[in-house]
């Protein structure tokens, strides 16, 4: 994506923030609806839609903690313009995802599916990006609930709501779809650095017709 990380002024680096975001003290919680509880006999995590054999995939709980851990660090930033920056995030990348569970070569866009049915949609690129990961830990410890455990995907060049809490799954599509919030009115993209926050700002291309 290409965007700055950092900048040095005066001998020490400060860190960035995208156009119109401001720093936050502390981790506020912000989605949509109830905090599921977590039921770990139930909970299951699925690969299904266009999948390169077209079979579905499914991880219980302790086969899904059973993949490689990697740490990331990566930004949080909300559309309603607070971020925080810099967070290490500890859990399964994205990447993993896709070579334990591959997509079709047709395939173009990821649903992600979090409980109550609430879903976000990502081109396959940035869903395959270095620093995607399906989160469990935030700076070493466990997530909270209302955070997303025990499971939550953290897109770090993307504004957070592409970022599901409490994911259940992903869907391989062939063509693009839009999420809950991009269906409510927020940019099908959603790059901060351009400033891609609501969905009438879309260029031709860069979502399915409104
Ligand atoms: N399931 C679910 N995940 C969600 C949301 C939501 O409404 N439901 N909101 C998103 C939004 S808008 C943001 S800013 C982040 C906030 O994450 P936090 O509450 O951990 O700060 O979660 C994202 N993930
Ligand atoms: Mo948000």
């Amino acid at each position: 994506m290409g965007h700055p990380v950092g900048s040095e002024s005066g001998g020490a680096v400060q860190p960035e923030l995208p156009p119109g975001q401001r720093l936050q003290r502390g981790w506020p919680v912000t989605h949509y609806g109830p905090v599921p509880k977590f039921r770990p006999e139930r909970w299951e995590f699925r690969v299904f839609g266009t999948t390169v054999d077209g079979e579905k995939r499914c991880w219980n709980h302790e086969e899904f903690s059973a993949l490689p851990y990697t740490t990331v660090v990566g930004d949080l930033h909300c559309v309603t313009k607070f971020s925080m920056l810099g967070a290490e995030w500890g859990g399964v990348l994205a990447s993993t995802i896709l070579e334990l569970a591959p997509p079709d070569p047709a395939v173009t866009h990821v649903m992600v599916w979090a409980e109550y049915g609430f879903s976000s949609n990502l081109r396959l690129a940035d869903f395959a990006a270095d620093r995607t990961i399906f989160a469990t830990h935030k700076d070493g410890e466990l997530l909270t609930a209302e955070h997303g455990f025990p499971l939550r995907l953290v897109v770090p060049h993307l504004y957070a709501w592409k970022g599901p809490k409490w994911v259940r799954g992903i869907e391989y599509m062939t063509a693009d779809r839009r999420g809950f919030w991009e269906e409510r009115g927020y940019h099908n993209v959603g790059d901060p650095w351009r400033e891609q926050r609501y969905s009438y700002q879309e260029e031709p291309g860069e979502g399915p017709e409104l």
